[in-house]
């Protein structure tokens, strides 16, 4: 067990996370301390009930170079690079994550989804499918709800959503189906380089009873003992034993090998992206045993709309549709949101992008916005960064604030246009968060 009474522990950040931490080491009567860089962090009122105030110091970490501690339960927002982590990491002191303390313990089996993007969509699924099936299936992690706060009895399956910073932190994941959906350039401010950030995202597979991959991408593809299942998807034909997509004169349907499993027009999400989701979806239910043909299955495909701020639409108004991608936080997401909205026959989408781009590199946007954007609206931190690679040939409006991107968007958009709000950046230069600021957006919709 990793709760030996011998180590002096610390959490380190009193968010969502250290917040779980903390209330999990309390209930199994630890002791520990809590550090945290801010002042006045979100958990400290709620912290003091499970730990003494004595034990809690806010304002800056190096206090934890004087406590002489030998465990640390580090939260995903701090950078192990913080300079007293690293220094006390260099003295032999471990750093861990609450999903350590989660796997060891677990009490049913759980399954750990990553990937750059599309990881809340596939976890929100997965654990709705498995509930239609009668499970008791229970979603968290980076979603929201803390992987530890979700620990109860009865629970059937733990269906996580981890982030690269949780992985970073977790040692022996062990994860009875682990899945990792994509991998493209995403919080370059924390890693040298995109194959530093995939090794984190690899660790996914670490130990793991069963894989799901993509075929599509080569940087989630597994090095896994001979014997472990593993199954990918592909939003092309698929081979035997894959999941993937097969085109023939009445559509296109999911299939898994040659067996057809539904046709698109039975799946409420749309968009080529969106059926990559429920292939990979289908996939992991199928290696935790499930017939994917069951009518609950199909119940929950057909009715299942996506999360709210993932290529959401918000209205349409005099001919033009108006959509919501506040979650596209990378550049991943944007592509993705494009390629899926495009039309081969017309540039007709306004795309409206910008915010903090977290040192990304915009170029592979250049070509799908030349193919696709009449307008590129820019507004936040990195506008300038997104202008400097945007093609020639598309004209490009720089704005203060969103607001003032409505205005004239609503002078300049057409019947048949696609206003497509998918920021490709994280929002936090200029909004609290995504959701806040994807609500900003459809609230000045709405308004027009
Ligand atoms: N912070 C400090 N000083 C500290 C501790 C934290 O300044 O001592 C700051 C961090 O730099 C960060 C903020 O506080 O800006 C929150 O950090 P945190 O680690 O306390 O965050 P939590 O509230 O515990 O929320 C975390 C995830 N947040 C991050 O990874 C940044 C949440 O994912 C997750 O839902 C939650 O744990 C429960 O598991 C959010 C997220 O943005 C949605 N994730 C990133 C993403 O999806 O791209 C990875
Ligand atoms: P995550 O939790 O990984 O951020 P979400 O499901 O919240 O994933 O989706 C995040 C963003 O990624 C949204 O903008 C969404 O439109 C986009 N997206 C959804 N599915 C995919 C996919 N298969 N590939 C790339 N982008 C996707």
């Amino acid at each position: 067990s990793l709760i030996g009474s011998d180590r002096i522990r610390a959490v380190v950040g009193l968010g969502a996370t250290g917040l779980s931490c903390v209330r999990f080491l309390a209930s199994k009567g630890l002791d520990f301390f809590v550090v945290d860089s801010r002042e006045c962090p979100p958990g400290l009122e709620e912290a003091k009930k499970y730990c003494s105030e004595s034990k809690i110091y806010t304002g800056d970490l190096d206090i934890l170079e004087t406590l002489g501690v030998t465990e640390l339960f580090v939260s995903p927002g701090i950078a192990l690079s913080t300079p007293v982590l690293a220094r006390l990491a260099e003295r032999g002191v471990v750093m861990r994550g609450d999903i350590d303390l989660f796997c060891d313990y677990a009490d049913a089996p759980f399954v750990a989804i990553t990937g750059s993007n599309a990881k809340s969509t596939v976890t929100t699924l997965v654990a709705l499918l498995l509930q239609a099936c009668g499970k008791n299936a229970k979603a968290g992690g980076n979603l929201g709800l803390p992987a530890l706060d979700l620990l109860a009895a009865g629970t059937d399956y733990y269906v996580l959503e981890l982030s690269s910073f949780q992985l970073e932190t977790t040692h022996a994941l062990k994860a009875d189906l682990a899945c990792l959906l994509n991998v493209s350039e995403d919080h370059m401010d924390r890693y040298k380089d995109l194959y530093e950030y995939q090794r984190v995202k690899q660790k996914v597979y670490r130990g793991c009873k069963a894989a799901v991959c993509n075929k599509q991408d080569i940087l989630t593809a597994p090095l896994l003992p001979e014997g472990v299942p593993v199954r990918a998807f592909t939003t092309k034909s698929p081979d035997l034993k894959e999941f993937g997509m097969l085109k023939d004169s009445d559509g296109a349907w999911l299939c898994r090998g040659v067996e057809r499993l539904y046709h698109t027009s039975q799946i409420k999400l749309q968009g080529s992206h969106n059926h990559a989701n429920v292939l990979a979806s289908l996939a992991i239910l199928e290696l935790l045993g499930q017939d994917l043909k069951q009518s609950a299955i199909a119940q929950v495909l057909a009715e299942f709309s996506g999360l709210p701020h993932r290529c959401e639409t918000v209205r349409v108004f005099n001919g033009t549709t108006y959509i919501n991608d506040s979650k596209g936080t990378n550049v991943g997401a944007t592509l993705a949101a494009l390629e899926g909205l495009a039309s081969p026959s017309q540039k007709n989408i306004l795309l409206i992008a910008g915010g903090d781009g977290k040192g990304a590199d915009f170029r592979p946007l250049s070509k799908p916005i030349n193919d696709h954007v009449r307008t590129l609206y820019l507004f936040g931190k990195d506008a300038k960064r997104i202008a400097a690679v945007a093609p020639s040939a598309t004209l490009v409006k720089e704005f203060e604030s969103l607001d003032e991107i409505l205005i004239d968007i609503a002078k300049s958009a057409a019947q048949g246009d696609i206003v497509l709000f998918s920021p490709a950046c994280a929002s936090l230069d200029m909004y609290q968060n995504y959701e806040k600021r994807g609500e900003h957006f459809a609230g000045l919709v709405k308004a027009l």
